[in-house]
């Protein structure tokens, strides 16, 4: 295989109900879908789902566009390979940059894929025909609200109930949505918005008695050590995001037992080939993983499922529906969530149709690289 174009367009979707974290709020996207073309003139897809500010990781839409046009894609071009796992060495001496290189590496999996006549989720090694849907809310203006968005959400279906969380915004709330929903799976994701504090420890211990499936980055990305230290006065799993950008991050967790759970992000871990490894080495120790979602539009939200469909991916992934973000989404058909779980696609590649006209009236910026 030998991609001899690449094109780069930033998308931007406005969301259908806006999502405010511990760090900020928004209310549209902008992400880049990276187009590769091979000499076949077979294309594939990747999406890059940066957030526009560094609040999550440390890029930006900008910087992955900087380094997916002055790195990624030019040691990619009129390069021979074989196996999408290989692309992977043609940008070794990158370090970091994970969201940038997701986007050009989903993109070689799905044009490899196309081309073989393999769905994406058979590519991977998946084995699963459905995947379980769970749904991540944001922090709402009053609990009133909060409760309206887990109401609506339980009766279409979801299978896991995720709650934003920062200080000033945990025990209350839970506790409230818990008294009305005693039996629905709900955790919660602070987005290590906790410090290392006695105040803050003993704040989080108060989630333990809760009944949450687990405590999702309470601390900031490198703090290992009070991951671990929570963890061993915890009964509640303490699951790693942002910890976890590299398969090493992922040897200390388990070395430092930092959590029990592990979330999974195509774009926080590099791409298919680093989510599939980091799903290996946890469920050889023990570890269940879920797939986390960065609002991807379809061809992001495509990859997601894909990976979800892979055997340790035991919990519910964040792969709701597309009407729950975008009034209409970049493929066809949009990916839709029936009974808490959404169909893995067996058509080659992708197995949903980009919609180019629906993203090209959205594209603010647009740059093809050739050879
Ligand atoms: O921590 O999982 C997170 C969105 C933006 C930044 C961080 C996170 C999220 C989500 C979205 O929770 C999950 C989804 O795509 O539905
Ligand atoms: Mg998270």
């Amino acid at each position: 295989m030998r991609v001899v174009e690449a094109t780069l367009h930033v998308v931007r979707l406005p969301l259908v109900h806006s999502f405010e974290t511990s760090s900020h709020r928004k209310d549209h996207l902008d992400h880049i879908v990276v187009e590769l073309v091979d000499e076949s003139g077979a294309t594939g897809w990747g999406e890059i789902a940066s957030p526009s500010a560094p609040y999550y990781s440390p890029e930006t839409v900008q910087t992955t566009w900087y380094i997916a046009q002055h790195y990624l894609l030019p040691s990619i071009l009129g390069i021979s390979w074989d196996h999408p796992a290989q692309v992977q060495a043609l940008w070794r001496k990158v370090r970091g940059h994970e969201f940038a290189k997701a986007g050009v590496d989903t993109a070689a999996w799905v044009l490899w894929s196309t081309m073989k006549g393999l769905s994406l989720s058979k590519a991977l090694g998946g084995n699963r025909h459905q995947v379980k849907a769970g749904v991540s809310l944001g922090i709402e203006p009053t609990i009133d609200e909060l409760i309206a968005q887990v109401h609506k959400h339980v009766e279409a279906g979801y299978a896991r109930v995720k709650l934003k969380i920062a200080p000033g915004w945990d025990v209350e709330p839970v506790r409230e949505v818990r008294a009305v929903f005693p039996e629905q799976d709900l955790h919660v994701d602070a987005n290590g918005a906790y410090q290392s504090t006695e105040t803050d420890f003993d704040q989080l211990r108060k989630l333990d008695d809760l009944g949450l499936t687990m405590i999702e980055q309470p601390f900031s990305p490198r703090d290992f050590l009070s991951h671990a230290r929570l963890q061993a006065i915890l009964e509640t799993p303490v699951c790693l995001d942002e910890s976890v950008s590299t398969i090493d991050d992922l040897r200390t967790m388990i070395a430092l037992q930092a959590g029990k759970i592990l979330n999974i992000k195509v774009s926080r871990m590099g791409g298919l080939t680093k989510a599939r490894e980091a799903h290996d080495l946890a469920r050889d120790h023990g570890i269940p993983v879920w797939c986390g979602g960065m609002h991807e539009f379809g061809i992001g939200r495509a990859a997601n499922v894909a990976i979800s469909s892979l055997g340790n991916f035991t919990l519910p992934s964040d792969v709701s529906g597309s009407e729950k973000y975008y009034r209409r989404d970049i493929i066809r058909p949009p990916v839709v969530t029936v009974l808490g779980s959404v169909d893995v696609p067996v058509a080659p590649g992708l197995g949903f149709a980009v919609d180019r006209e629906w993203m090209s009236e959205n594209t603010m910026k647009k740059e093809t690289v050739g050879m």
